[in-house]
């Protein structure tokens, strides 16, 4: 809910609308506008006691110039804004427009990096086929995600792959000092999304890249909250690896393999017990926030398994709805049949539910690693999900 901005509010200049209230993309401390805090830029004032000792200060400003940035004790004139609590950075569009979150969740090796990055080179690029734009929101926190679109994508040669995401440390996580204690939280990807023919941002888009690990029971806890955004996403996409399956595998004719298999129907029930948690839910509630199936790797196994990839379902001027449930219904087809104890897990869970087939890379690197990816349908779940809400493009859409 956008309110406007006092005379009082010298943040912004000429005044804009800010929000009533955010919450930090980190640590999810609940903040107004006002209470942001400035990050310095003179080169003497490194060192923040909560945010490290690399890291430039953070101040609560007390003179502004007149473009509303904020002078730093040494003079210096500052735009980045951090959070009060744990000071990490937060792009100045999310003070101004309402964040939408998606929680990508996975089990390790599932495909989520690959397809995140797939996902949104092709949402920054693709507005008028997907009807949905991302652009990012303070470009150098999503320099992660621009390495992985050059590895992936870049004229460079190489293997186009990317590493395994880390479980801790990295640049996927910063560690702050909070009231005397070590906490871990997470580095989110923000952009500002523009949906059709809107002439300007209307929202701020927040993704998570987690290790899947942590989506594994008992991996998550008080010091390191790297899955709390489960609490309040508005949509979440969880990748789901047929290929690790042995079920699965069998049902679509791929040979078996020796790897014991990790059983996604328990990361997907853990998954469900975090956002009930988080939400304040019972344990038998069943949870209307909209779940996407990315169903990955589908390179793999979509043709064996005859499912339809062919119509692109947000084309311009077509029933996004008609493409999507011909490839969710095949797809369930394969799930009930593969593995019946995750759609039993499904179903019993969760009340919107849609399967999306994808693939990320487009084809198998183990064998060709230098080859050029050809991602099928990798931003299909993430626009989706972004448009499963009341007033989106699927809003009334029941699979
Ligand atoms: N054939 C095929 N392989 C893929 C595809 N996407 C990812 N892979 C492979 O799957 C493996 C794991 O992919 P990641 O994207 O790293 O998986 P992740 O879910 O991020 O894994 P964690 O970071 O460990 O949680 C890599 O070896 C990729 O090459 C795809 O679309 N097709
Ligand atoms: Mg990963
Ligand atoms: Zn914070």
């Amino acid at each position: 809910m956008a309110a406007p901005a006092t005379a009082s509010n010298p943040l912004m200049h000429p005044v804009r609308d800010l929000v009533g209230r955010l919450h930090c993309p980190s640590c999810w401390h609940a903040m107004r506008p006002a209470d942001v805090l400035f990050i310095a830029e003179d080169p003497r004032l490194v060192g923040d006691p909560v945010a490290g000792a690399d890291e430039p200060l953070r101040f609560l400003p007390s003179r502004f110039d007149l473009t509303g940035a904020a002078i730093d004790p040494e003079g210096a004139r500052c735009t980045r804004l951090a959070c009060p609590r744990c000071r990490r950075e937060v792009p100045r569009p999310m003070l101004e427009l309402p964040a939408k979150i998606l929680s990508v969740v996975g089990a390790p090796g599932a495909g989520k990096s690959h397809l995140l990055a797939s996902a949104l080179w092709s949402m920054r690029r693709d507005l008028d086929r997907l009807g949905l734009q991302v652009m990012d929101a303070e470009p150098r926190l999503n320099a992660r995600l621009h390495a992985w679109e050059n590895r992936l994508f870049g004229s460079g040669g190489g293997a186009r792959r990317l590493e395994k995401t880390e479980t801790s440390g990295g640049a996927g996580y910063a560690s702050v000092r909070i009231e005397g204690r070590t906490e871990v939280v997470p580095a989110p990807f923000v952009f500002a999304l523009r949906r059709g023919q809107e002439p300007s941002p209307s929202s701020t888009l927040v993704l998570y890249d987690n290790a899947g690990e942590h989506f594994l029971p008992g991996a998550d806890d008080a010091l390191r909250p790297v899955t709390r955004h489960l609490g309040r996403s508005e949509a979440i996409v969880f990748v789901l690896d047929p290929t690790q399956d042995p079920g699965f595998r069998a049902a679509v004719g791929l040979p078996p393999v020796p790897q014991p298999p990790v059983r996604q129907d328990l990361v997907l029930a853990e998954m469900a017990a975090r956002v009930r948690h988080h939400r304040g839910r019972r344990s038998d509630e069943r949870l209307e926030v909209p779940l996407v199936i990315a169903m990955a790797k589908a390179d793999l196994w979509a043709t064996a398994a005859r499912v339809p990839m062919t119509a692109d379902p947000f084309a311009i001027g077509g029933d996004p709805g008609a493409a999507l449930r011909a490839s969710h219904v095949a797809c369930l087809e394969v799930v009930r049949r593969g593995s019946p104890e995750f759609a039993a897990a499904l179903a019993a869970a969760f009340d919107r539910v849609l399967v999306v087939p994808c693939s990320g890379l487009g084809r198998d690197l183990a064998h060709e690693p230098e080859a050029p990816v050809a991602p099928r349908w990798a931003a299909v779940p993430f626009v989706a999900a972004c448009e499963f809400g009341e007033e989106g493009r699927l809003g009334g859409f029941r699979p």
